[in-house]
């Protein structure tokens, strides 16, 4: 199969898409990084479709290895029925914060294990695994071997805890036969891994192989009974990762559906810097080995911290989505996760962070930009959008300054800024917000020959309304249909094609009925403990 290029298209990132977020450990409910990383990958997939691409989204729960039974064995259930009930709360969560992936794979499911069952066998036959004995240093929080470079004072530098010394038969992937294929691959693909700083990243590791080698594959049933028997050697079951891997293919439809092979094309996986080098080394080693491409993209982010510390169920210092939720709406706490993390980089989460963050851009900027003009024309235009009179220099910088925001937010999501795409609308609402406070239509309304001004001040005020509902659409998606129905344009978002929708000014009928509604986002205010 042959990859294609990006198809050549007017605007940027418009092709289709098939976009993953990691495949979970079901060990506990997710937190803020699981739902940042989702988060993403859902907006990513509203966005291309409001391009009119085809997009198809995949999430899942990876139910396999020693910290699911690990996990289990802690709560005293069956790993079957430990993994099940946490992958339950995985799909539940996503479906009640409005967050549907296409396809949902768990990795116990017969589908999927026939696909590793099917894989591994091909692997074994074409002369790519062997056996040997292995000795060294296993995390099961991280599920692999360590090397010295992943220790700090003893301990995994992720989990905090001292690794085992593990002594065993091991079924070893071969996959440094294909180093110098990979680094050359890499090489000539600069956006293969993004940002650029985890792509040198995935170069360092292969330049100095002493941290990789093979990989081992398999565990003794003796030990870990829980994972998919490899097909060659019923004493063993197969290495999670090697399993979990997989799932990017089984949710796509491989081997059978005839829409696989179009999927792969296109194929761009999201994951945090903690999986970097599964995905970077291991996984375009094991697609060669299966005979398909490598994939399109992968796009690695960073850490969300608390107090400097990694966010992770190991440390115990979750922060639950659902919980943001109930205290301060989901969109609130989507929009903080967006705008706060610029793609790539660590980010810190703290109620205040997140509390100035909403104020300042959603209740003060924003939300205050739609009850302001809403109510100026509930007040002075009989609540119908006004038709604009005498349109001058200030009106085209408006209209022309939501023709730029909609590139700068095209160009920003086909590189996977988010960030810069919400700072981009946040900056045409403070644009419109700026021509009202110069224009003072509330004080033009006052003035004998001030009715003109009036309508054609509040006219291009709704049409920024209109275009920023279309621009945040992907971003915070109930937002935007408030804002629509608000303006009384309640379809405006059903089959809007973007950009020419958000460019198309003057589309907004005058004499629609608005309807000045709640506030979009009330201001936090954070209680103090006493
Ligand atoms: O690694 N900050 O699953 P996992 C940002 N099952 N993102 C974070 C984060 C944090 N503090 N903590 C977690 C696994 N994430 C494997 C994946 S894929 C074939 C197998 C997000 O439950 C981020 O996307 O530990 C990270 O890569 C992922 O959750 C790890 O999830």
């Amino acid at each position: 199969m042959k990859r294609s290029a990006d198809p050549a298209d007017p605007t940027p990132g418009a092709g289709p898409l098939y976009v993953t977020t990691p495949i979970y450990y079901a060990n506990a409910a997710p937190h803020i990084g699981h739902t940042y990383t989702t988060v993403v990958a859902d907006t990513l997939v509203r966005w291309r479709r409001l391009l009119g691409a085809d997009a198809f989204s995949v999430s899942g729960t990876d139910e396999h290895g020693e910290k699911m039974v690990e996990a289990a064995a802690t709560r005293g259930v069956a790993p079957a029925a430990f993994t099940a009930e946490i992958s339950a709360t995985f799909q539940q969560t996503w479906a009640e914060l409005g967050i549907a992936p296409d396809a949902f794979v768990r990795t116990t499911d017969p589908t999927h294990t026939r696909n590793v069952q099917a894989i591994l066998q091909r692997v074994w036959e074409a002369g790519w695994i062997e056996q040997r004995e292995y000795d060294g240093l296993y995390c099961i929080g991280c599920e692999r071997f360590l090397t010295e470079r992943d220790l700090v004072d003893g301990l995994c530098r992720d989990h905090e805890r001292a690794p085992e010394p593990r002594r065993e038969s091991n079924y070893f992937f071969r996959m440094s036969r294909e180093f110098d294929w990979l680094r050359d691959h890499i090489e000539r693909h600069p956006e293969f891994i993004t940002p650029e700083r985890y792509r040198n990243e995935a170069l360092a590791m292969l330049r100095d192989e002493s941290g990789l080698g093979d990989l081992s594959i398999s565990r003794p049933k003796s030990r870990l009974a829980w994972g998919v028997e490899l097909p060659f050697d019923p004493e063993h079951v197969c290495y999670v990762w090697f399993d979990a891997l997989i799932s990017y293919l089984t949710g796509a439809g491989y081997p059978d559906d005839p829409a696989f092979a179009a999927r792969w094309d296109v194929v761009e996986h999201l994951i945090g810097k903690d999986i970097l080098k599964p995905h970077a080394i291991f996984w375009p080693i094991m697609l060669k080995t299966i005979g398909l491409p490598p994939y399109r993209r992968l796009h690695v982010h960073g850490y969300w911290n608390v107090d400097n510390r990694k966010v992770s169920k190991s440390l115990g210092n979750m922060v639950s989505p659902l919980a943001m939720r109930d205290r301060y709406g989901f969109e609130a706490f989507r929009y903080f996760l967006l705008r706060e993390m610029s793609f790539g980089l660590d980010a810190g989460f703290s109620e205040e962070a997140l509390a100035s963050r909403v104020n300042a851009d959603l209740a003060n900027n924003l939300g205050n930009l739609v009850s302001r003009t809403l109510n100026l024309v509930a007040k002075w235009c009989d609540g119908r959008v006004p038709a604009p009179e005498n349109e001058g220099d200030a009106e085209h910088a408006v209209a022309a300054a939501a023709v730029a925001t909609t590139d700068a937010v095209a160009h920003a999501m086909a590189t996977l800024r988010p960030h810069d795409a919400l700072a981009a609308i946040l900056d045409l609402a403070s644009t419109v917000n700026r021509y009202l406070d110069t224009q003072a239509p509330w004080k033009a309304a006052k003035q004998p020959d001030g009715e003109a001004r009036v309508r054609t001040s509040l006219a291009t005020a709704c049409r920024g309304l209109r275009a920023l509902a279309l621009l945040l659409a992907a971003f915070l998606p109930n937002a935007a249909q408030g804002i629509a129905e608000r303006l009384g344009v309640p379809d405006l978002l059903a089959d809007a094609r973007l950009p020419d929708a958000a460019q198309a000014w003057d589309a907004l009928a005058p004499g629609t009925r608005i309807d000045k509604g709640a506030a979009l986002f009330p201001r936090i205010e954070l209680r103090t403990e006493d």
